[in-house]
């Protein structure tokens, strides 16, 4: 099965998924293998792996020790063509839609896609926003971009339906790793009731309620880097997990059974 589908079977069943960010600089040696597992043993639905800016060569090497130690999809989370390796089951194939950088709405995705075939990873094409989060992140100055405003949730709107309408398989709003604020409910759920792709949710969650407030308002993942990395511990990773998972199941219960049956499975 394929890891796209394993994420979203994980939905379909949990009503959302929490994934974790594991930053190679952030977590350096053996303790990113320690997070990992503790995400795993944590109920987590996936692993991200990866950074927009990578200050030392650890990347492929913290891979390597992740892959085949833990059960759970270990995705990579590229913030350039430099960041393909084959030590791991998936890519998130990011276009950065907010932006009007050519290099990173299709530059860098034509570097990396023959080593993402030599390497036989599974591409997910998702379409990438950054959301104005009050400060300048380093996801934001790396890319040379200017994020959506949070108050301006039509213009998000906009740029999430053109993704579903270039064949995008899921999309991620970002506030940007550290963030002050996360991305606003209200952005989330304006979103959410205008496109159908399962939807990404990450940057400056910090608490265990924040995620599960993106769930309820509709977000499908939810990604957390910095908390988990600086604060962690298996304990704080199993409540947010168990936050995530029972905002998930409450959605589910609101479904009527026909439109639960008819949720989008692409
Ligand atoms: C960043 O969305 C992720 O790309 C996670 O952000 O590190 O702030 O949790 P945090």
């Amino acid at each position: 099965m394929s890891v796209f589908q394993r994420l979203l079977d994980a939905r379909k069943q949990r009503g959302a998924g929490l994934w974790a960010l594991l930053d190679p600089d952030r977590t350096p040696g053996e303790k990113i293998l320690d997070l990992a597992l503790q995400c795993e043993k944590s109920d987590v639905d996936a692993l991200l792996v990866g950074s927009s800016l990578l200050l030392s060569s650890r990347f492929e090497e913290a891979l390597k020790l992740i892959k085949g130690r833990v059960s759970l999809p270990v995705i990579i989370f590229p913030g350039n063509a430099n960041q393909v390796s084959r030590y791991a089951d998936a890519i998130l194939y990011l276009s950065l839609i907010s932006g009007r950088n050519p290099d990173l709405l299709i530059g860098e995705q034509v570097k990396a896609a023959p080593l993402i075939r030599e390497y036989g990873l599974e591409p997910i094409s998702t379409g990438y926003m950054i959301v104005d989060s009050g400060g300048p992140t380093s996801v934001q100055f790396m890319s040379n971009t200017q994020p959506l405003p949070q108050e301006r949730p039509d213009i998000a709107k906009a740029h999430a339906l053109a993704a579903q309408y270039l064949g995008m398989k899921m999309l991620y709003l970002e506030a940007g790793s550290g963030a002050k604020s996360s991305v606003s409910e209200r952005i989330i759920e304006e979103v959410r009731g205008y496109v159908d792709l399962p939807l990404i949710v990450g940057g400056g969650i910090r608490t265990p309620e924040e995620a599960a407030q993106k769930v309820e308002a509709g977000a499908d993942f939810i990604v957390v880097g910095n908390t988990f990395e600086e604060t962690g511990g298996q304990e704080k990773i199993e409540v947010f997990s168990q936050a995530v998972h029972q905002a998930g199941e409450k959605r589910i219960a609101k479904l009527p059974i026909s439109k639960e049956r008819g949720r989008p499975t692409n």
